[in-house]
């Protein structure tokens, strides 16, 4: 329970973070990919929506396999997107408005064309060999024969995670790519040249890190350096999470780092890890403060409620109550040790408002709902570049208008096995594929949506023309002036920042209800996830004194004692002022 909050609560408390994609984000110079003096240019519209951090997606030199997680360089900046000078330029304007800048930091693995990968595949005994995970075919089999390789294991983007290696008869391992190594974080070698790297950011003046992956360092490695295999559970490869996800010296490497790199300047940084696979219990382990780990992780468990048996491309209906069990769960496991990173939207995941909105006829409403929800939850918000604008899936029609490798991988290996018809592949791709989440970002409605002057590198959403950054900065009753108005209550509002979370109506089956409370003062937030009417008794009629904090539509909503009429997709957050236990008025 929290008293006294403000004086010990940490900056990132009260603050949201604004995720660039930097490819889709804004071209400057007409080749159709966006850079870093493409940001410089909208560096006002962040300070206007009010953001206190932005998380730049990898902006490193880089073959672009996996349009940047696959860093060949971690000193310099890929010409695609500019020059150290640029990103310098870029880090002091934001600076200058009150906005940190965090980096993607990549370090599971890194590019096949790295200097550090040249050199270990260069030779058996090359001094950088161990530097990466190299080991023989599995016994008695023929190296580079199917089944030959040293683990089950298949890779998060289709295939082998084993790479047969012929010049050194061996394989190497790589959990996404063959483009993208994995790294042997065992070695003390290759975790003094990371955080020398991570250093040498920070003295540049960035603020933190965004942590790809990095649950995945510590690798289940057994005394004889073997492997353990995985289990089978859908299609031919075993699955590594046993092997390869919260490893036996996660926590270990993770309180090097802050030792070896941090120091001083902890609390001034931003520390989030994306941590696919973390359960609660694992969250608390990484954002408990007293550890020295993390601020706070990426849960993975909220956007997997509408995945099949057979992964994120096989669809299920989400229920929201599946939805209201798990982030409560996170909300009470990290209530009193511990933090939230609290997100919809990322350069990986289906754009919400597509998701488990509707991108149709209530499209704004559904949009500032899932906000409303989100940003009103215990937590540090993440606003990923267009959620802003309710940018919607990019609804593409045709194989030819995807880029990403990991789509592009699934449908070459659902083809090989032929389970699913071409139709049924693309209707996945459009359901949940990456780069429904990389359209250019929409600032108005001329031709590219003034993404580039230049040749787009992926397809610009044809709703552009009427969902678009300049019509809803000038719009009051825009989805991006309510990302504002919720921003600002975030920063102005302590129950917002730290109040208690309480589920309420954890069984209906349409709203998503919570209180949060904070000395006395108590906040009602409610959703209604449906295109209907629908009905929310709080058990208890609100006093008089309560009063509409943030609601989504016009015209004031139907509270009638403790029956709160909720319209299609509405949202609401009401205050009730230090309310006394007999639900009587304030004395
Ligand atoms: O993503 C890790 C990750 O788990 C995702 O790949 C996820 O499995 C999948 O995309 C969900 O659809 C991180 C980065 O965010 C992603 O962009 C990179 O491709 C990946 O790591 C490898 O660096």
């Amino acid at each position: 329970m929290n008293t006294e909050p403000h004086a010990a609560a940490p900056w990132w408390t009260s603050a949201v973070v604004y995720q660039i994609y930097p490819r889709s984000f804004q071209d400057s110079d007409g080749d159709g990919i966006g850079d870093l003096r493409g940001i410089l240019q909208r560096v006002d519209y962040l300070a206007e929506l009010g953001v206190d951090v932005v998380w730049l997606s990898p902006v490193y030199r880089s073959p672009q396999h996996d349009n940047g997680y696959d860093i060949s360089d971690y000193q310099d900046i890929d010409p695609l997107f500019g020059t150290l000078d640029d990103l310098d330029l870029l880090t002091a304007a934001l600076h200058e408005h009150g906005i940190k800048v965090v980096m993607d930091l990549v370090v599971n693995h890194t590019s096949h064309e790295h200097q550090w990968f040249a050199e270990s595949r260069s030779a058996k005994d090359s001094p950088r060999r161990d530097w990466y995970w190299w080991r023989p075919g599995r016994g008695g089999m023929e190296p580079g024969a199917p089944g030959a390789e040293p683990t089950n294991w298949g890779s998060l983007f289709s295939g082998p995670a084993w790479e047969y290696d012929e010049a050194t008869g061996e394989y190497y391992l790589h959990l996404f790519s063959r483009e993208q190594p994995d790294l042997n974080w065992e070695n003390p070698a290759v975790r003094q040249a990371i955080y020398g790297m991570m250093r040498w950011w920070l003295d540049r003046g960035i603020d933190g890190f965004r942590m790809d992956v990095i649950n995945f360092i510590s690798k289940d490695v057994r005394a004889d350096g073997s492997l353990p295999d995985g289990p089978v559970v859908s299609g031919p490869y075993g699955d590594p999470a046993q092997g390869t996800i919260n490893g036996p010296r996660v926590h270990e490497f993770l309180q090097e780092m802050q030792r070896e790199v941090f120091g001083g300047r902890r609390d001034a940084v931003l520390l989030v890890g994306e941590t696919p696979g973390t359960t609660v219990e694992d969250g608390l382990l990484f954002s408990d403060r007293r550890r020295g780990e993390l601020d706070m992780v990426f849960t993975f468990e909220h956007v997997s409620l509408d995945q099949g048996p057979a992964g994120k491309f096989d669809r299920k209906p989400l229920d929201l109550r599946d939805l209201k069990a798990t982030l409560g769960r996170w909300q009470t496991g990290l209530a009193d040790v511990g933090w939230n990173a609290l997100y919809w939207d990322n350069h990986d995941q289906p754009r919400i408002v597509s998701r488990y909105g509707d991108d149709g006829r209530y499209r704004v409403e559904s949009a500032t709902m899932l906000a409303t929800v989100l940003h009103l939850h215990r937590g540090t918000p993440y606003v990923y570049q267009g959620e802003e604008l309710a940018m919607t899936n990019a609804h593409f029609t045709s194989f030819d208008a995807y880029r990403d490798i990991e789509s592009l991988r699934f449908v070459a290996q659902s083809r090989e096995l032929g389970h699913l018809t071409d139709d049924q592949i693309l209707a996945s791709l459009a359901a949940v594929s990456r780069d429904n989440a990389r359209t250019p970002v929409q600032w108005d409605s001329s031709a590219n949506a003034g993404f580039t002057t230049g040749k787009p590198w992926i397809a610009v959403n044809l709703n552009h023309a009427t969902i678009n950054a300049q019509g809803q900065r000038a719009d009051r009753g825009s989805v991006f002036q309510y990302y504002r108005q919720l921003i600002m209550l975030r920063h102005s509002d302590p129950v917002v920042q730290l109040g208690d979370f309480t589920m309420l109506l954890p069984e209906h089956p349409h709203i998503y209800a919570f209180s949060r409370s904070l000395n006395g003062t108590k906040l009602f937030v409610l959703g209604n996830f449906s295109g209907h009417d629908q009905k929310a008794d709080l058990g208890q009629s609100l006093s008089d004194g309560a009063e509409l904090v943030i609601g989504n539509y016009r015209a004031p909503a139907s509270i009638v004692g403790a029956i709160i009429s909720l319209r299609p997709w509405e949202a609401l957050a009401i205050r009730e002022p230090g309310r006394t236990r007999s639900g009587g008025t304030r004395p």
